[in-house]
Order: structure tokens, then C-alpha cells, then sequence
């Protein structure tokens, strides 16, 4: 899916707090306009294709009216105590073509049964309750923090428990966390993904929070891991993760969201970019004018394949070539090299083209296989620039100070199987976005 949309709404919102206490009355919920229409018209404008919402932060307070909560939109003044943002964000996502999904902290810093065995139980039950009140959710987001509920005590989540009860009651839902079971967190909160990234995760021995594996794991995979677990960059477009009146200055430019969609998407992960709702309950102008000009740029960038145009052939041994379909824009055609030590991947243009951006695809619905490759940029005989890389995965893009170019030529120098490349894509980007 490439980019979706997190956002961070809730009593912290209101209270200026990254992590609320979990005793803020819930009265301090009041947005005074709240319109998840906006909300999602802003995030269809930005290009994402979902929306994931904390439900639940560590406060506690639920965005609905749970049966298993007192610390509740119900109990808010907000709309009389009968609104709910879960219901609202839904039914928006669903006009919008969104996909939704929810973010539900296991930390709980208002739950009375927090720090008890009953605690869990009460973790299932409300699992059950947003599944077939709110689902199908396309995404479940699994937070790794863990400290102390009201009673001073730690839980000992029941994590087993919570992913047999999203396989039964949700198996078409991908489970975050940590370590999956379905999407890992990618190490870091800034956005980006290891140059080398293998959708592949050893998580024997890892549990999610302070036993998750290694930074540097988590951030390029296992070459060999058993599981297969896509990262996902999580960042947000402004330094905290909800809304603070004092970071309207700190919105990150669409010029630095297409960075960290070249240094996530461009790594073969995924973009959750959390934009948080200000306490109108709106998607403030900042944040807004920033998501719709990063769309713009993306739509610039990648609007012209100039290799569609062009020549892609498979080089053989022997002066032998044939025509293949890895420029044909379709991730469902590719070229199978089953001899790396001799097969080349040749782009041709004629007349010479410049290009400062190029897009490598595998085929990646039957698994991730290059290790290593080299891309060579010719111009007539003239070799103007060649470099290495390492993994391909679903999509790598590689950008560079323009040149003039008549062929790329791609060597796989190291595989787990014979690569299946899908696409070759070339363009000319703005030159400032040139990631350097
Ligand atoms: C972290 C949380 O503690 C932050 O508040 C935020 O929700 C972030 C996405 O995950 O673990």
C-alpha cells in the first residue's frame, strides 16, 4: 500500500501530552468542530490509501463508547456524551475509498484491572468489541510500550492470547507490532527503513517491547529469517506524536516527506505518516497544504517513466539478446534471470535521455531474492556512473545527480533464487529532490 495516514487524537490533544497520566477527566476531550470527512478528504488529497487511528492511547480513554471502559467519549461532554470517532472515522474512510484500521494501546495508564490477570481478559474483550463493531480493519497496530497502570503495576500481556484472538475473529487483518506477526516495526520513529531491507524476521527468542530484537535488526531484516515481516516506517509530520499549538512552525516541508518516502517506499517498506488532528478536531492548514503539495511532487516525480519508451532487453551469453517486459509498468509481468553470472538487464534509449532517478521492482509476490547488484549508466560506450546496492525487495529507488544516458545496464552480482525483476522505471526528477 505504500503510504497510509496514523493519527494520534485523544485527551493529550487537549492536554498539551505526548503520554497522559490516565486520570485527565474526560471532559478534556472537547473538540469543538470535529470532522473526520475532512480528515479523510485531506489524506485521499495527500495520496494515502488508509487511515489508522490510536483507539486506545496509554491514557486509556476510548475513542468510542466501550462496554469495557468507563473512561470514555461517552463520558465526555463531547457531542453530550454520543459521539464516537470510531464510528464517524469509519464511515468517512469508507465514502473516501480508504482502507481503516486502529491503533489500541495494551498500556493502559486508566484501566482499574490493569496489572492483573484480569486485565487481559478485558484486553480480548475489547479486541472482540472493535472487530465486530468497527471491522473489517485492514491493519491492527500493536505498541510496544509497556509501563505502570494506576495501581503502579506492570502488566504481563497475554500476547498469545491476543494474536489468536485477531486470527479468529479477524484473519484477514495484519497485525504491527514489534515483531509482527504480520508487519515489524522498522526500529525507529524517524521514517526510515535499513538501505539493505529483507522482508524476512528471525522472532524466536524476541517478545514486542524491551525483548524486541536489535535496532539494527528490526531496520534491515534477517537475509534468512523464517518469518516473512515487512518493515513499516512509522513518523510523524510534525515532533510529537499528537497535536501541540507550539509545533504549528515544526511541519515538516513536502520537500522532507519525499525524503522519507524515498528512504521508506524507496527501501521497500511502508509510509505511516501520523498527522495529528488539532483541537478543533480538524487537520490544521499547516499540516493540510504541506500532505497536498508532497502528493504534488510525487505525482511530478513519477508521472513520466521515461524508460517506458525505451529498449529493455535480456542480454545472453554470446551476443545473444531478447526483448523482455520489465518496462512495461506492470508489476505483474517479469523477467526471470536464471543465470546471474551471465544475464544482463539492458534499458536502451535512443536519443539519449536524462534521468536522475531510477525504480527497481521484484516480483515480490513470490518472495525477495537479489542481494546484491550493480547499475551501470552508459552514455554511447562511456561508462558516466555506476554503483552498487544491495537488496531490491518490492521497490527500490535510486537517485542521483541527473546525466545524459543512452542504456542502464543492471548486474545481479548475488541472489537467494533467480531474481524475478517486475520493472525498470527511469525519471527525471526535481532536481532538488534529489536525495544526496
Ligand atoms: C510509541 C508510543 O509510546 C508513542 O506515544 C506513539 O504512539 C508511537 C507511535 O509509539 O511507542
Amino acid at each position: 500500500m505504500e503510504f497510509y495516514w496514523f493519527i494520534h487524537f485523544g485527551p493529550n490533544t487537549f492536554t498539551d501530552k505526548e503520554w497522559g497520566q490516565g486520570d485527565e477527566p474526560a471532559d478534556a476531550f472537547d473538540p469543538s468542530q470535529l470532522d473526520c470527512r475532512q480528515w479523510a478528504r485531506i489524506a485521499k488529497q495527500s495520496g494515502a490509501k488508509g487511515i489508522i487511528i490510536t483507539a486506545k492511547h496509554h491514557d486509556g480513554f476510548c475513542l468510542w463508547p466501550s462496554k469495557y471502559s468507563k473512561h470514555t467519549v461517552r463520558e465526555s461532554k463531547w457531542k453530550e456524551g454520543k459521539g464516537d470517532v470510531l464510528k464517524e472515522l469509519k464511515e468517512a474512510c469508507k465514502e473516501y475509498g480508504l482502507k481503516f484500521g486502529v491503533y489500541l494501546s495494551p498500556w493502559d495508564r486508566n484501566h482499574p484491572q490493569y496489572g492483573t490477570p484480569a486485565y487481559n481478559d478485558v484486553y480480548v474483550n475489547v479486541l472482540k468489541e472493535l472487530i465486530s463493531s468497527y471491522g473489517p480493519f485492514y491493519e491492527f497496530w500493536w505498541d510496544g510500550a509497556n509501563g505502570e497502570g494506576p495501581s503502579g503495576k506492570k502488566q504481563e500481556y497475554d500476547f498469545r492470547r491476543f494474536e489468536q484472538t485477531m486470527r479468529k475473529n479477524a484473519p484477514g487483518t495484519l497485525v504491527f507490532s514489534d515483531i509482527g506477526p504480520d508487519i515489524r516495526w522498522v526500529g525507529n520513529e524517524n521514517g526510515i527503513a535499513g538501505e539493505t531491507n529483507w522482508n524476512n524476521l528471525d522472532t524466536a527468542g524476541f517478545t514486542r517491547g524491551a525483548g524486541a530484537p536489535p535496532t539494527d535488526t528490526l531496520n534491515k531484516g534477517n537475509i534468512n529469517g523464517k518469518n516473512w515481516i515487512p518493515a513499516e516506517c512509522d513518523v510523524s509530520i510534525r515532533p510529537g506524536w499528537f497535536y501541540h499549538p507550539e509545533e504549528d512552525e515544526k511541519v515538516k516541508t513536502p520537500e522532507q516527506l519525499f525524503e522519507l518516502y524515498l528512504k521508506s517506499v524507496g527501501r521497500g517498506a511502508n509510509f505511516l505518516l501520523n498527522v495529528p488532528p488539532d483541537r478543533r478536531g480538524l487537520i490544521s492548514e499547516k499540516d493540510s497544504a504541506s500532505l497536498i503539495h508532497f502528493n504534488r511532487l510525487r505525482e511530478e516525480s513519477f508521472g513520466n517513466n521515461l524508460a517506458k519508451d525505451s529498449k529493455a532487453e535480456l542480454h545472453m551469453s554470446g551476443g545473444i539478446f531478447r526483448r523482455t517486459n520489465f518496462t512495461d509498468g506492470s508489476e505483474e509481468t517479469f523477467e526471470k534471470i536464471s543465470d546471474i553470472e551471465n544475464e544482463r538487464l539492458w534499458v536502451k534509449f535512443d536519443p539519449v535521455k536524462k534521468i536522475n532517478c531510477i525504480v527497481l521492482q521484484e516480483a515480490i509476490k513470490f518472495g525477495q531474492r537479489v542481494k546484491s547488484a550493480t547499475v551501470v549508466l552508459l552514455n554511447g560506450s562511456t561508462t558516466v556512473k555506476e554503483f552498487n546496492i544491495t537488496t531490491i525487495g518490492r521497490k527500490r529507488i535510486l537517485t542521483f545527480p541527473a546525466q545524459e544516458i543512452s542504456a542502464i545496464r543492471i548486474i545481479i552480482n548475488d541472489a537467494k533464487d533467480p531474481p524475478l525483476i517486475s520493472e525498470i522505471a527511469a525519471y527525471l526528477i526535481p532536481e532538488n529532490l534529489i536525495d544526496r
